[in-house]
């Protein structure tokens, strides 16, 4: 197992394997009806996305997508990637995580051909076009773990847009005093530095080169904020924009959580450079073992966010 906090923002230099290239179409024709997608009410979903930047939809995958969920968060677990670590722990439980494998585009294809999937991302951005951008799987397990601090997903990103969604998966019900926690709005305010995952200091940041203002306390100054949670069973989905602040989800000893994000783009995304970019050989980022994001990194800032490899759902 290599890596640590600041993995989440460097381990994508490192190449890896990709598999096969069976299309989604192909696997969706195989797939089972999708069941209570009528029910959803896309409309009010999207206008409460576009303000909070978070909504919950209970009970939003079928018993099939579920399974297939699962299946590809067990493949992640046996796959660990270029990204694969523990993350510092404060009890004695165990907090893993692994994140944008090149290997997942193809093991993560019989989810991603699901209808629910598909159907809610673009339901909410109110556009047709939806990527599949990375998977990312947590393991919370083993005795008391740490609350994940509190950050932004996409000051570890290249990319910035309204168009952007984590379609985030626990297979363990989650009760509210264990919840993952969102501060609504905050996509659409300022853009924070990372957190470095510090057991000693979550806002330690991820960059400190002051182009982005450190993160606050939120939980030392919790009153300040406005904060939702949302206790959850599995088959309901959280879906967030990565811009919106998040954090928490401790667990107990008697007490696991796994969780899968999905994480998509749209349309309107756009490369965002990020502080620390390095030049890069560009010969070395071409081949199917580089995750697209790594290529990316090197893109020209306000860029279309586009590459082949990311499969298009
Ligand atoms: O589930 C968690 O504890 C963290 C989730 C998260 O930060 C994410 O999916 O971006």
């Amino acid at each position: 197992m290599r890596g640590k906090p600041s993995a989440w923002s460097t381990f994508l230099t490192t190449p890896h394997l990709s598999g096969d290239t069976e299309s989604m179409t192909d696997i969706a024709d195989k797939n089972i009806s999708p069941s209570g997608l009528a029910q959803i009410d896309l409309a009010t979903l999207a206008r409460r996305y576009k303000t909070d930047g978070v909504v919950y939809v209970p009970q939003a995958l079928s018993a099939n997508a579920l399974a297939r969920a699962r299946a590809a968060y067990e493949w992640s677990l046996s796959h660990p990637g270029p990204g694969a670590s523990r993350l510092p722990a404060k009890g004695d439980g165990e907090f893993y995580q692994d994140l944008a494998n090149p290997a997942a585009f193809a093991a993560y294809q019989e989810i991603l051909a699901c209808p629910e999937i598909k159907h809610l991302i673009a339901g909410i951005w109110q556009k047709p076009d939806v990527w599949f951008m990375y998977e990312q799987v947590f393991k919370k397990s083993g005795g008391h773990t740490r609350r994940t601090p509190w950050h932004q997903d996409t000051p570890y990103l290249p990319v910035s847009g309204q168009d952007l969604a984590v379609m985030w998966i626990s297979f363990d019900p989650v009760p509210p005093t264990h919840a993952l926690e969102y501060v609504p709005g905050s996509h659409l305010g300022t853009l924070y530095d990372g957190s470095r995952f510090d057991p000693a200091d979550d806002t330690a940041p991820l960059y400190g080169d002051g182009t982005l203002p450190r993160l606050p306390d939120i939980e030392a100054q919790r009153a300040d904020w406005s904060v939702v949670s949302y206790a959850t069973q599995p088959g309901d989905v959280v879906i967030f924009h990565p811009a919106v602040l998040h954090g928490g989800g401790q667990t107990d000893a008697d007490q696991q959580r796994r969780t899968l994000s999905l994480r998509f783009f749209g349309e309107d995304a756009v490369v965002a450079q990020r502080p620390g970019r390095k030049p890069v050989e560009t010969a070395s980022l071409q081949g199917a073992d580089v995750h697209p994001l790594t290529r990316l990194r090197a893109a020209a800032d306000g860029a279309p966010f586009r590459d082949a490899a990311f499969p298009k759902l």
